[in-house]
């Protein structure tokens, strides 16, 4: 199965470990592989705003050693690409106006992109207000959708399917303040037939379980367990308690 086709068989809630490939050591990143593995993460997203070492092949590298889960990129740039990669969320950032977030870098990524065969999720990726400055608002030079403007961000998110976007994230940018409304969740969902990913600042399960009853259908946790591996279980029961 594709993994386009896994991620949007909205039928099952997906839990999604974000890494970061510059913060942890390799004997963290074996850590929460083995434990994601126990509580039944569907995927890990692997990338970072801005990375500082050399690491993203080895981190993926090692996650695949140690699971069958599969490993999907999260771009923060057009460095951030690899061969040994399941699959990679191909950003346009929507919610910006920043023509290189929305095709600029993508043109320079392309050739390596086919070149390595990874399979691409076209993503319209939508920054909302989390209450805070995130690393993703600065590096790409854009703003946030206001984080009560719901009209704007289902807008937003409609044409970007209307454009042929396979996914819609909306991200309230890693370590936000607040994550995104559970109003804001609800109306884009309604909007939008094409997944919906929801990440920023869900550092609690209770959290995660407001998301997914808004309609979340995926739902990504990095710093929270970055700090801590202890309530993983939780976070995992939280996403997947919303099946339908
Ligand atoms: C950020 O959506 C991700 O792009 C995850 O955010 O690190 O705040 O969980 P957190």
């Amino acid at each position: 199965m594709s993994i386009y086709n896994r991620l949007s068989d909205t039928s099952k809630k997906k839990f999604v470990v974000l890494i970061d490939p510059d913060k942890p050591t390799d004997k963290e990143i074996i850590d929460i592989v083995e434990k994601s593995k126990n509580v039944g993460v569907d995927f890990f997203f692997v990338g970072g705003s801005l990375l500082t070492t050399d690491s993203l092949d080895h981190c993926i590298k090692l996650i695949k050693e140690h699971s069958d889960i599969p490993v999907l990129i999260f771009p923060g740039n057009s460095l951030q690409i690899s061969k040994w990669c399941d699959g990679f969320l191909l950003l346009s950032l929507i919610s910006g106006r920043n023509s290189e977030m929305l095709i600029g870098r993508h043109v320079i990524a392309a050739p390596y992109l086919k070149l390595y065969g990874n399979e691409i999720i076209p993503t319209g990726y939508m920054l909302i207000d989390g209450g805070c400055q995130t690393s993703v608002s600065y590096m790409s030079n854009t703003t946030p959708i206001p984080h009560d403007k719901d009209d704007i961000a289902m807008c937003t998110a409609l044409a970007g399917e209307m454009l042929g976007l396979k996914i819609i994230y909306l991200d309230a940018g890693s370590g936000a303040k607040n994550p995104v409304s559970a109003e804001m969740i609800s109306k884009v969902k309604r909007t939008i037939e094409v997944p919906l990913i929801v990440g920023g600042g869900i550092n609690t399960p209770e959290k995660a379980a407001i998301a997914v009853k808004a309609g979340a259908d995926i739902i990504v946790i990095g710093n929270a367990l970055e700090k801590s591996t202890e309530r993983l279980q939780e976070f995992a029961e939280a996403v997947h308690n919303g099946n339908s």
